[in-house]
């Protein structure tokens, strides 16, 4: 469908193309005394209305049909803000955008050149231009100012409760870690990434004994979450649509972000009708040849089967056991502990 709407569009535009050589070569061959070319003047003005028509049906059958792409259901409690202030500024910039556009292209072709017209010399107009720039100027102010105040609401400092979840990015996928019961997630290291730690979790960190690294992420819904982000590699960028929540993650520069989950993966299927629906995280970075492949679950539980899932998971360390002598010696006994494997 798409193919043949490009083909036809362009078979169009080469019509009139051919149309207009032809129309200027009989006006040559005429040789008609105009000192203007009339006829091209003529189509050309035509051609401004035909493109504004066009370019707006096309605009309007486009953002219609696609609609439900870029509004896609809200399951954050910022995203309502987020959504709010989108809304505002695509009236407000829409409604001057076709405004201009129409008075562009109407112009061109109204005012085109006729042998009766005479310029008009208008050098200034003090009204005008107060009013054109003081309307921008205080309508451009409150965009911004409401949009400064809802991004400094949305990267305040997470609340103390909120369950932390480090995401890493790398070449090409979504890492995750929890920083297990003890609520601390354990420190990194770049230098320590080998085959086994793909994290570079420095386990002479006490904290990082019970940290667990699964393969989807869980989030309980109505809490807040708080994303530590980084980055292996490359930059990537987290983006959860569902969440109105984007953050680079940049290597060597940890960046975070922290919302409140509204809606848990099974009522977000009772909403959209369709079962296998799943929140995830997508990479907005162009990072590389396998850019397309990072994606990483989502998963909204409610609150008591989050602690359940949360519960049921094994340490990275009790899960790897023969790293364990990579850690020191003194600190071994304690890490066997923290991270519970059993000592037989
Ligand atoms: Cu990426």
């Amino acid at each position: 469908m798409n193919v043949v709407l490009i083909v036809g569009g362009i078979l169009i535009v080469a019509i009139f193309l051919g149309l207009l050589r032809v129309s200027t070569l009989v006006s040559v061959a005429k040789k008609s005394g105009e000192k203007v070319d009339m006829t091209s003047n003529r189509i050309n003005g035509l051609f401004m209305i035909l493109f504004l028509v066009i370019s707006g049906i096309v605009t309007i059958y486009y953002s219609y049909v696609w609609y439900d792409d870029y509004t896609l259901p809200l399951a954050s409690e910022h995203g309502a803000v987020t959504d709010n202030l989108f809304w505002i500024t695509t009236y407000v910039t829409g409604f001057v955008f076709i405004l201009t556009h129409i008075i562009l292209f109407v112009f061109s072709y109204k005012y085109q050149y006729k042998e009766s017209y005479t310029a008009d010399f208008f050098p200034e107009n003090d009204k005008l231009e107060i009013i054109w720039t003081i309307v921008p100027a205080i309508v451009l102010s409150l965009l911004v100012f409401s949009g400064l105040k809802a991004w400094n609401d949305i990267t305040s400092k997470a609340p103390a409760d909120a369950e932390i979840v480090e995401i890493m990015g790398y070449q090409f996928a979504w890492g995750t870690r929890y920083p297990g019961m003890d609520g601390k997630l354990g420190d990194y290291n770049y230098r320590l990434i080998d085959a086994d730690n793909a994290f570079g979790v420095d386990f002479t960190d006490r904290n990082a004994h019970d940290d667990f690294i699964p393969r989807e992420i869980h989030l309980p819904k109505g809490k807040p979450v708080l994303f530590k982000i980084r980055a292996r590699d490359v930059l990537h960028s987290v983006f959860a649509p569902h969440f109105r929540l984007k953050m680079d993650a940049v290597p060597g520069m940890p960046t975070h972000f922290w919302f409140v989950p509204t809606k848990s993966t099974e009522d977000m299927r009772a909403e959209t009708g369709n079962p296998d629906f799943n929140y995830e995280i997508a990479c907005t970075e162009v990072c590389g040849r396998g850019h397309f492949s990072m994606r990483m679950l989502i998963i909204v539980d409610e609150p008591a089967d989050y602690e359940k899932w949360k519960s049921e998971q094994v340490p990275w360390l009790a899960k790897n056991p023969d790293y364990l002598s990579k850690i020191p010696e003194e600190m071994r006994e304690l890490a066997i502990i923290n991270a519970g494997i059993s000592n037989k």
